[in-house]
């Protein structure tokens, strides 16, 4: 079929759908939301079979629902209609959610219903549930209805009673330090997380808060920050304390980032409270990177905001693996976290630095430092439990390791090119054409798309993908690598591991990769051509499109026909 997306950008659920449709062979082209003309345009240039809005926030034009079957992904149960139908989930703490497949018409959510999936509810912020039980439940609502709308002869339910849930808004969502309970500022900023954020005052500045956690054993003043820790702010709260990972000002062009670097002064007033990765905790808290060890194995997860790794993330996170490989254990597992397993180096810290181009150019030097400490690694084995969705740096990161998993549903962006066409480090010029060869390798790294673990899978990308939920997927890895570590087969790969990771020629090929890749990123840095600089501008505040991509819009390019 050939599929018209819809979509304000082409988010994580966007992508995954793109994903499943054209690895089921559809014809998928996408209409970024620009000017409802355009999407007018996109239809009469592409023709579609139908149009499927993923993520939109603006009204389709009659002229394109009137002609051709829409259907709108909503965030929310049957009946659920609204803008925010996700917040307000949250915020009264339903127990049961879901997805429904609506067919636009004039009044926004109000057409009849094509499918409709539910699930339990977890406590976690909007972006965590969005892109788990959302996206799931969004792919099944699609798949089944192109198989409904195949027939042809299907009739979409009508919604008998429908609720309106307006727009919410900051009077909902701000945190008022005084009266709130721990619970109530966790909903709040788990409703309003990755956009907008919840409002609030902290040292007397407006500032929206992102990524908060319970702490269980620190108290204090409510309001007050009674504790730092890995650039996080320990806030109390009238009952207890919650920690704030990131923090944006009020204003408008203002970007998210490391509470710490939005609250500089605090450094030298409130105590560093550290916890060591390989401590073991028994109270809630915030933990950044944390060690685990069982069986023989070494597990390390990293929790970083979004996947972004800024220069001193990159420089903890290796710290860590340095701990790993001095440990009796046989391997090392890199296991990020649910929601990303990395998305690379980290654009905000990038952005907001004195100098971006200078910070730019530490950052990829710890990115790299790292992904060095994982090759040379030669006497364990090292895997890479994909999670998450990972793009560009982060994905070669993964490939770093020996043995690459996946969970079923990740969607991988194998690429640099849409960051102002980043030549791209981390190896890549050694790992990619190993995997793939030289010619796919380009072929993904030109094309710029999104692709899906069972898709990279298939190709040799990555070594295998199975397991439905994070929990699943842990279970399943576990097994598989304490059983390979105890096998025969594993003598054998240590022995050839050292012989290859010690041999001079080795070593000097990686430090040759390394050293030409970087020689590239130089001149992305510090050169002529400014387009890195552009595009992360534009990316870290979020700026909406201003056109669609040809590689996006097939229905836009020059040769396409028509
Ligand atoms: N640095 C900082 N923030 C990043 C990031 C990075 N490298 N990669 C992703 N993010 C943030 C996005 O800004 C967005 O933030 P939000 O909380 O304000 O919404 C969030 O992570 C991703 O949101 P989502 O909508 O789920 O992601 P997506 O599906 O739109 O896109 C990517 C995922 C990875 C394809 C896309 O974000 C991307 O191209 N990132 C840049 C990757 C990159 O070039 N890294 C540096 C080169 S090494
Ligand atoms: N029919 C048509 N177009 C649609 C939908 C539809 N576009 C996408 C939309 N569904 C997804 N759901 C919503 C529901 C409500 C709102 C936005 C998307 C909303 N918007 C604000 C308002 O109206 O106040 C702001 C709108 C704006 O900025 O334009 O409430 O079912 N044809």
């Amino acid at each position: 079929m050939r599929i018209l997306f819809l979509c304000y950008r082409f988010n994580s659920l966007s992508q995954r759908l793109y994903c499943e449709l054209t690895e089921r062979g559809h014809e998928v082209s996408i209409e970024l939301d620009v000017h409802p003309d355009l999407m007018i345009e996109a239809v009469d240039l592409f023709k579609p079979d139908i149009v499927i809005a993923p993520f939109l926030r603006r009204k389709i034009p009659q002229d394109v629902w009137r002609r051709y079957t829409t259907l709108v992904v909503h965030p929310g149960v049957r009946g659920d209609r609204g803008p925010s139908a996700l917040d307000w989930a949250i915020l009264r703490g339903e127990k049961m959610w879901g997805v429904t497949l609506i067919e636009a018409t004039e009044e926004y959510d109000a057409g009849d219903v094509w499918a409709w999936r539910e699930f339990p509810m977890r406590f976690a912020k909007k972006s965590s549930l969005y892109r788990n039980e959302v996206t799931e439940a969004a792919v099944e609502c699609v798949l089944e209805a192109l198989e409904k709308f195949g027939k042809g002869n299907f009739r979409p339910e009508p919604q008998e009673r429908s609720l309106w849930n307006p727009k919410m808004g900051q009077d909902v969502r701000r945190v008022n330090w005084d009266i709130d309970t721990t619970d109530q500022v966790l909903r709040k900023v788990y409703a309003s997380d990755g956009q907008p954020g919840a409002l609030s005052v902290l040292e007397g500045k407006e500032v929206y808060l992102y990524n908060a956690f319970r702490e269980g054993s620190l108290r204090g003043r409510p309001g007050e920050i009674i504790a730092v820790r890995d650039e996080a702010v320990c806030v109390a709260t009238v009952d207890g304390a919650v920690w704030i990972t990131h923090l944006r000002e009020r204003g408008k062009g203002t970007i998210k980032l490391p509470a710490l670097r939005v609250l500089p002064h605090i450094r030298d007033r409130v105590p560093e409270v550290k916890i060591k990765p390989w401590e073991s905790v028994d109270f809630p808290t915030y933990r950044e990177i944390v060690y685990e060890e069982r069986n023989g194995v070494g597990y390390i997860h990293f929790n970083f905001y979004n996947g972004a790794m800024s220069t001193e993330q990159c420089e903890r996170l290796r710290e860590v693996v340095r701990y790993a490989k001095r440990r009796p254990v046989r391997a090392i597992v890199l296991l990020g976290q649910e929601d990303f397993f990395s998305n690379g180096m980290n654009l905000n810290t990038i952005e907001n630095a004195e100098s971006p181009a200078d910070e730019s150019w530490r950052n990829i030097n710890a990115m790299d430092d790292l992904c060095e400490e994982i090759l040379k690694t030669p006497d364990k084995l090292t895997v890479a439990g994909i999670q998450g969705n990972a793009g560009a740096g982060g994905v070669f990161l993964a490939l770093t390791c020996d043995l690459v998993f996946a969970r079923e549903g990740v969607v991988l962006n194998p690429h640099y090119k849409n960051i102002g066409n980043l030549y791209g480090s981390e190896f890549w010029t050694y790992t990619l054409p190993k995997r793939v060869g030289w010619e796919k390798g380009r072929e993904i790294m030109e094309r710029r798309m999104p692709m899906s673990s069972r898709e990279a899978s298939r190709i040799g990308l990555i070594d295998g993908c199975f397991g439905r939920t994070p929990v699943e997927f842990r279970e399943m890895l576990r097994t598989k690598v304490e059983g390979f570590v105890r096998s025969p087969d594993f003598v054998k790969f240590i022995d050839g591991k050292i012989r290859e990771r010690t041999d001079p020629s080795w070593l000097e090929m990686i430090e040759k990769c390394r050293r030409e890749e970087l020689e590239r990123m130089k001149l992305n840095f510090y050169g002529f051509d400014t387009s890195y600089h552009i595009a992360r501008y534009y990316f870290v505040r979020r700026t909406p499109h201003f056109r669609t991509p040809p590689y996006l819009a097939l229905h836009r390019r020059s040769a396409y026909p028509r």
